[in-house]
């Protein structure tokens, strides 16, 4: 009897691994203690979510860029100013990096933070190499 249900059974879990959906992505927060974000530097993987949620009274911003002197300040996400309560999401599906954001009213306490995202494939924090390079222009690298 066991010989027979065991099999099975093994099989069984096999196919039910083999089936399972990939990990669903995650949300993770971070908050506004003090005039901070909190954790500042964050890392995820490409395709999850930041959720920020404005903690205290005092109201943030949360502006992606260096900061005001930032010539593309504000162009991948800018939440407006608001306090308590408030939330905003942001969900990194592009390429890996470091996206560097800050508040704009707390800009030089100074309120910033990061967000790392790391593309799992290849556990790589920014863009790939590419190998364009032919045979022969390899060669002249190695062979002189
Ligand atoms: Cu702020």
């Amino acid at each position: 009897m066991i010989d027979r249900i065991f099999p099975a059974a093994f099989v069984f879990l096999f196919l039910l691994l083999m089936t399972a959906a990939p990990a669903a992505a995650d949300t993770l927060v971070v908050t506004t203690p003090n005039a901070t974000f909190s954790p500042q530097h964050v890392m995820i993987p490409i395709g999850d979510t930041i959720e920020w949620r404005k903690t205290t009274f005092f109201g943030h911003t949360v502006t992606s860029g260096t900061g005001s002197g930032d010539p593309n300040v504000g162009t991948l996400f800018d939440a407006p100013l608001e306090g308590a309560g408030a939330r905003f999401w942001y969900t990194f599906n592009d390429t890996a990096g470091v996206y560097p954001y800050f508040c704009r009213v707390h800009e030089l306490m100074p309120m910033n933070g990061t967000v790392t995202v790391v593309d799992p494939a290849t556990g790589v924090a920014g863009p790939q190499p590419s190998v364009s390079a032919t045979w022969s222009e390899l060669k002249k690298l190695f062979v002189r």
